[in-house]
């Protein structure tokens, strides 16, 4: 279902309860730093695709050091220049493009423009969700540029408007995003959970660096229009979503993983069934994937998870390190809470 609602009013809704601090006073600079995050119960199809309002709840997992690191400063020549990891980006590209319109969501009132410079530490071959990141280190630096002021959960719903899974990204640790009922997506947004868990390890497993076939955005929509798998999706999400809350709180590392792992496979097997289909899998995401199960055959426990390209995230507990990295030295491994 389309809403009425624009991002722009979202934007006015949200700066009219702002701290307004007169041009003249902002700061020279703006900083943010945000982590990207890994989901382990999906986000997958659109309510609302304009303000990126998700048809499900979904829960995520910071990866603390990964992340990007945003500094604004005003531009006097009247133009947006972007440059990411030191190099100045194009203009006319895709990137620079949807950074400018979201931008422009900010400005309806008043004309600036911005040098945004970007530093991101994700390697790009490990796939992991830069738009996520990105956003939400934007919206951050932004509002340290403005002194809005403005809470963390306001920042989700605008980070949400520049990328779905920016609102998870506004927090290390756990997250929750709440799909929301509302129209406007004002109860869309992500929630930290208290929850520690130091033996928790992530490892990151590149397996290629290949271009996406298509877009994360174009397969969730083509995914809701056509998959016959994905009415089953929000059954699935929800009695997910209640194991997750049971394995965080018995810090039931089985749980969790299998739970993980079953969500993402059920998320691919949507895709699968869309048409045309959409398959991320490469030849050798199955072969890792066997060879995980493999692993778990011989008691050591592993799971794994899948986003929207062929490289795997891997869940495990810090006393498995050895026989994992046996199997996959190349296996990058993040520990989400030390
Ligand atoms: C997730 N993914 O929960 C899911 C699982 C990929 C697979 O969120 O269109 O870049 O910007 O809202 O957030 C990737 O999609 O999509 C994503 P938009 P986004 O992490």
């Amino acid at each position: 279902m389309e809403c009425k609602v624009k991002k722009a009013d979202i934007v006015h809704q949200i700066l009219r309860g702002a701290h307004a601090v007169p041009a003249g006073d902002r700061q020279a600079q703006g900083m943010g730093y945000a982590p990207t995050n890994i989901a382990l119960c999906k986000y997958w199809g659109k309510r609302d695709n304009e303000l990126n309002l998700p048809v499900t709840s979904s829960l995520s997992i910071a990866l603390p050091d990964k992340g990007a690191m945003t500094t604004l400063s005003w531009n006097e020549r009247a133009e947006d220049v972007v440059v990411l990891n030191g190099t100045q980006v194009a203009p006319d590209s895709a990137f620079v493009t949807r950074l400018i319109h979201y931008l422009d969501l900010f400005r309806s009132d008043e004309k600036w423009y911005l040098n945004i410079d970007i530093k991101m530490n994700i390697p790009v071959a490990a796939g992991l969700a830069s738009s996520a990141c990105g956003f939400a280190s934007l919206i951050c630096a932004l509002n340290d540029l403005m002194k809005w002021h403005l809470p963390h959960r306001e920042l989700s719903i605008l980070a949400r408007m520049g990328s779905g899974s920016a609102a998870r990204s506004l927090w290390n640790g756990f997250v929750f995003w709440h799909e929301g009922m509302r129209e406007d997506g004002m109860d869309s947004f992500g929630e930290p959970l208290n929850i520690e868990w130091p033996a928790l390890r992530i490892g990151i497993l590149p397996i290629s660096e290949q271009q996406k076939p298509i877009s994360s955005r174009d397969a969730m929509l083509r995914t809701v229009n056509s998959s016959s798998l994905y009415s089953s999706w929000p059954r699935k999400v929800s009695q997910d979503l209640s194991i997750f809350k049971q394995a965080l709180k018995a810090r039931n590392f089985s749980l969790l993983g299998g739970t993980a792992e079953s969500n993402a496979l059920a998320m691919h097997a949507t895709m699968l069934s869309s048409w045309p289909p959409i398959c991320y899998f490469m030849p050798e995401t199955l072969k890792a994937m066997k060879q995980i199960w493999q692993l778990r055959n011989e008691g050591c426990e592993v799971y794994f998870t899948e986003d929207a390209g062929p490289n795997l995230k891997l869940l495990f507990l810090d006393t498995q390190l050895d026989k994992i990295k046996n199997v996959f030295p190349e296996m990058d491994v993040i520990l989400p809470f030390e």
